[in-house]
Formats: C-alpha cells, structure tokens, sequence
C-alpha cells in the first residue's frame, strides 16, 4: 500500500483508514470525525504518555478511534479500551490478562497493550491501542525483552492484526456508548476486578513518590491509594508518571 494514498472504507459503522506507515495514528485521527478508526503497519514516532516513545514495528496493531465523550468521562476512557482488550484477548483463549491503572493491559507482568487518550476538539476523543501481536519490540529496544509480551507468545495460534481490528472496535463501541449512557456501575466494577487482586503500587509523581494499596479506581477514573495507616488518597492520571507494583 501506498503511504501517501490512504484508503478508508466502512466497518461496522467504523468509517476505517488504513495506512502503510505514519508517525503516529492518534495524530492522523486528530482531524478525524466521531467513530473513525485508522490502523498503520509502523509508526515511525509512535508515542506513550509523557512523549514517551511506544516501539511500533511491523506485526503488532497500531490503531486510533475517534469517540464522542462527555467531558467528565475523559479519564475513564483509556480503561474501557483497555477493557476492549481484555476482553478481545480472553475471547480468542489468553489467559492472566489484566489491567494496569491507567493505560496498560498486561499479562502476569509483562505489558501487552498501551492506551493514549488525546483530546483535539471539544466532544470528541482519540483512543490509541498499542497491542503487541506478532512483532518484535525487542529488536528495537532491548529493555523490553523481559518487559513485553505479544500475544503470539500466550495464544494457542497465530492471530493477524487485521483480524483483531473488527471484534476490537466492536468491542469499544459497544463499552463507550454503555458508557454514555450512564451504566457506569457495571463498568467500573469490571474495571476494578481486572486488578486481580490487592496490590501494593508505588506512585511516582512529579519528584516525590507515594506507596500503599491499590483500592481500585473511581467514575472518574482516578486511583484511590490506601496508604499504611487506612488514609485515602486520589490520583488522576496526569499526575502520576509511573505505577510500580511493588510485589510486597
Ligand atoms: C503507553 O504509554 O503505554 C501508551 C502506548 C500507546 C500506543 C498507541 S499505538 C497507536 C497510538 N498511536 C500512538 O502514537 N500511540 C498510540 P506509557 O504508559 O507511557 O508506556 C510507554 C512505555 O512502554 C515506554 O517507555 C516503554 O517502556 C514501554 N514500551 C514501549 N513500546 C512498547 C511495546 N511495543 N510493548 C510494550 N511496552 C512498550
């Protein structure tokens, strides 16, 4: 395919852009109207929170949706694409999927999937997907070898992005409009059950850091950390660079 002829057609009520290569799918979405998706082979500056880089190599999906959103739900939206995540991967036979607050989908320890939220206009968001399938990410950054996992590692067979696209879309279509509609309760006790269990996180924050337990996470997609003496705290996402489960 051609990088500078991209071509859209229609996919359950997706208007869908697929692409060879770009620098990042959240920015080509950024121009995009409300239930558009865009999927690229590579990106060459794929990106995480804080400009962090996020390796995207051929083989693994590289996917953005545009979603309309209610100004108060922006937080939550990374986890209900997480959830489209689990949920895609647990289908198709993955086992110890789980959730990381507030973007990550791992397996036992290893990360999965990434989720970025962008907000370029009022009502509208942008969700990227970082799902790592067959591709390498290693090769590119060796500090993710014991750090990442693909799901060619943990499913019986091989899957192609191009057939994950379709049941994952659905799948946030159906968890954000369940959202809009207000049936936050059931999905955010899903949300918080994709912990697994209690867990002891360290917070890093703009210089200093935070321990305690993680007491699961509320509607507005905050953190509530529990610290040693019972007292609770909330963290929206912004404020925290990095979650470290301490294992203690
Ligand atoms: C994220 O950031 O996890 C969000 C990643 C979102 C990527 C998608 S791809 C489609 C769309 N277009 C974009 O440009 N982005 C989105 P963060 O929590 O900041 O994690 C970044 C960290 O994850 C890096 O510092 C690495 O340690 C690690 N990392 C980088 N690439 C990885 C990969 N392919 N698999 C696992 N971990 C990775």
């Amino acid at each position: 395919m051609n990088a500078l002829e991209p071509r859209s057609s229609q996919l359950d009520g997706w208007t869908f852009w697929e692409l060879d290569s770009v620098a990042s799918t959240n920015l080509f979405a950024a121009r995009l109207p409300a239930w558009s998706a865009v999927r690229a082979d590579t990106q060459s500056a794929g990106r995480g929170r804080f400009d962090r880089k996020w390796v995207s190599d051929r083989g693994g999906l590289w996917l953005s949706a545009v979603v309309p959103t209610r100004a108060a739900s922006l937080r939550f939206l990374p986890l209900l694409a997480g959830l489209a995540v689990c949920d895609v991967a647990r289908q198709l036979g993955a086992d110890h999927v789980r959730l990381r607050w507030p973007n990550d989908v791992m397996v036992l320890d290893r990360k999965l999937a990434g989720v970025l939220f962008d907000h370029f206009k009022p009502g509208l968001a942008v969700i990227g997907i970082g799902l790592n399938v067959s591709n390498h990410p290693a090769i590119e950054d060796a500090s993710l070898k014991n750090q990442a996992v693909r799901l060619a590692d943990i499913l019986p067979s091989p899957v192609a992005c191009e057939a994950l696209t379709t049941p994952l879309l659905g799948r946030l279509r159906a968890l954000v409009e369940s959202w809009n509609l207000g049936e936050t309760g059931l999905l955010l006790s899903r949300v918080n059950a994709l912990w697994d269990r209690p867990r002891r996180v360290e917070l890093e924050l703009n210089g200093v850091s935070r321990a305690g337990w993680f007491a699961g996470v509320d509607e507005d997609g905050k953190l509530l950390l529990s610290d040693d003496l019972g007292v609770s705290a909330s963290y929206n996402p912004e404020q925290v660079l990095q979650l470290i489960e301490t294992h203690e």
